[in-house]
């Protein structure tokens, strides 16, 4: 079959740009180029330069994998995204994407591009763990690989911190205005968050740019969202069958997505409007919402359902008590959330739950399960606090929280064993269920800067979480999920 290289005789049913993508230049430098920068933020600019043209396509950037450069650069940027959701699926060929690179292998383009005038955005998706902030200071985290090498070495950068310290310290040499960073990843404040880490990373390393870093950058915070499960042979199949071509850079994910943006961009920024992006001055809110809404239903469905031999959301949601404990989940949570002028959390809730139930999409409980040290705090232990605070109840956040303590103990009621996948595994590892509940509890909330201390201390919610997990050892997680549903 031919390769996806122009868009030329498509099939009449496949999307395709409405503008002439080679007309157009790069005007951002995205860093962690996977497949929800290909999903969101790409889509996105697609429908804004349809809209409104400019200079605004994207250079991808992986950190270290080779692969989604190996696969988008034979077919000139060209990509499949597949939406799939009740009502079809819908192919769409995405030409927003300019060229991808990868640091390791094309250092010299990814470093030119950073200091390129034309540049006027760097974008991050690097997921919670690649920033290698420390949560509790806001500053760096000196253990972090990346920081660790960038710190020794910051004329040779590999990390996100380095990267862009490095750049604006080039930029501001050779007089060009800096580019504004716009993180797109699942952190609370993550505008703030960025800004604050790269201002540490300067301190030790150039301390002449703290300044220039805090007063001149724009660090606008965005709450991003539309699920997107990693990409299997099925997708690629499936890929084939609709635009018969073939597209290794292929991904696939739900027809939902949203996106809310402060608006900062100084240096000016693609009508993302076109494509449904929300421009609010202060995106705070609806980035609670998400996080504690979304993404801590999530991570409960995720450890509980795997832990009960669920391989995908979809089968969390088909089993009666789980899905149950989701829509409690999403009560709880929502009850921890100030009013948000024309959300309605209900009605945000039940769409969560449709959304979850797809059974068009292969989302798996273990790709969410992943790195649950860094999801836990903004997710689940920030709901937790505020329902303490407010004297409502904290079952349902023990229970994630118990769902979690059990899942690091690496292997399910059946004996078999599974990788944590959590850049804190090392931590986590001692955590196995021939000590004591409680031992297990206080290792895993005792972790530094993980769980706030006045919900670490607080008897209720440590008796709740201790009870929760003794369950699951007792009775298995299915007989606990089953006690806790009634
Ligand atoms: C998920 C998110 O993997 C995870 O932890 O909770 O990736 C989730 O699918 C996205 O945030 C949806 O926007």
């Amino acid at each position: 079959m031919a390769r996806l290289t122009s868009l030329d005789a498509l099939p009449p049913t496949v999307q395709k740009p409405a503008y002439t993508p080679a007309a157009h230049g790069a005007g951002i430098v995205h860093i962690g180029f996977g497949a929800f920068h290909k999903a969101h933020q790409a889509v996105y600019t697609d429908e804004a330069l349809a809209a409104s043209g400019g200079d605004w396509r994207i250079i991808g950037v992986s950190l270290r994998s080779p692969e989604p450069a190996q696969e988008l650069t034979p077919q000139g940027g060209l990509f499949t995204v597949i939406e799939r959701s009740a009502s079809g699926t819908q192919a769409r060929v995405i030409g927003s994407v300019h060229s991808a690179l990868c640091l390791s292998t094309d250092r010299g383009a990814v470093l030119n591009a950073l200091v390129a005038p034309e540049t006027r955005i760097v974008s991050l998706t690097v997921t919670e763990k690649g920033y290698g902030v420390n949560r509790s200071t806001g500053g760096i985290d000196p253990a972090h690989p990346a920081i660790k090498a960038d710190l020794a070495d910051p004329a040779n950068p590999q990390g996100v911190a380095g990267l862009l310290v490095w750049a604006l310290g080039q930029r501001r040499k050779q007089g060009t205005p800096p580019f504004t960073v716009l993180s797109c990843d699942n952190l609370p404040e993550n505008g703030a968050l960025t800004r604050s880490l790269m201002i540490d990373f300067a301190r030790h390393t150039a301390p002449e740019l703290i300044e220039y870093i805090a007063t001149e950058v724009a660090f606008p915070s965005s709450m991003v969202d539309r699920i997107t499960p990693a990409r299997t042979d099925a997708t690629l199949a499936l890929v084939e069958e609709l635009i018969d071509r073939h597209d290794a850079a292929a991904i696939e994910c739900e027809a939902f997505r949203q996106w809310v943006i402060e608006d900062h961009f100084p240096t000016g920024r693609p009508y993302w409007e076109a494509g449904g992006a929300i421009f609010a001055p202060d995106i705070t809110p609806y980035e609670a919402m998400k996080l504690r809404m979304l993404n801590g239903t999530h991570s409960m469905l995720a450890y509980a359902g795997f832990l009960c031999g669920h391989k995908y959301v979809r089968d969390v949601m088909a089993d009666p008590e789980l899905a149950t404990l989701v829509e409690r989940y999403l009560k709880a949570a929502a009850a921890t959330l100030d009013p948000l002028d024309g959300v309605d959390f209900e009605v945000y809730a039940r769409d969560l739950a449709e959304r979850f139930r797809n059974t068009h999409l292969g989302h798996e409980t273990y790709q969410i399960a992943m790195d649950g040290s860094e999801k836990m705090p903004q997710r689940v232990f920030a709901a937790a606090l505020v329902a303490l605070r407010r004297g409502q109840s904290l079952a349902l956040f023990a229970f994630a929280t118990a769902a979690w303590i059990r899942y690091t103990f690496g292997h399910g009621d059946d004996g078999s064993v599974y990788v944590l996948r959590d850049p804190r595994q090392a931590e986590l590892a001692p955590n196995h269920d021939d000590q004591g509940v409680a031992t297990a509890v206080d290792h895993v909330l005792g972790l530094p800067g993980l769980c706030p201390s006045e919900l670490r201390t607080n008897i209720m919610w440590r008796s709740l979480v201790e009870d929760f997990v003794a369950r699951m050892k007792s009775v298995g997680v299915a007989g606990a999920v089953k006690e806790a549903a009634r």
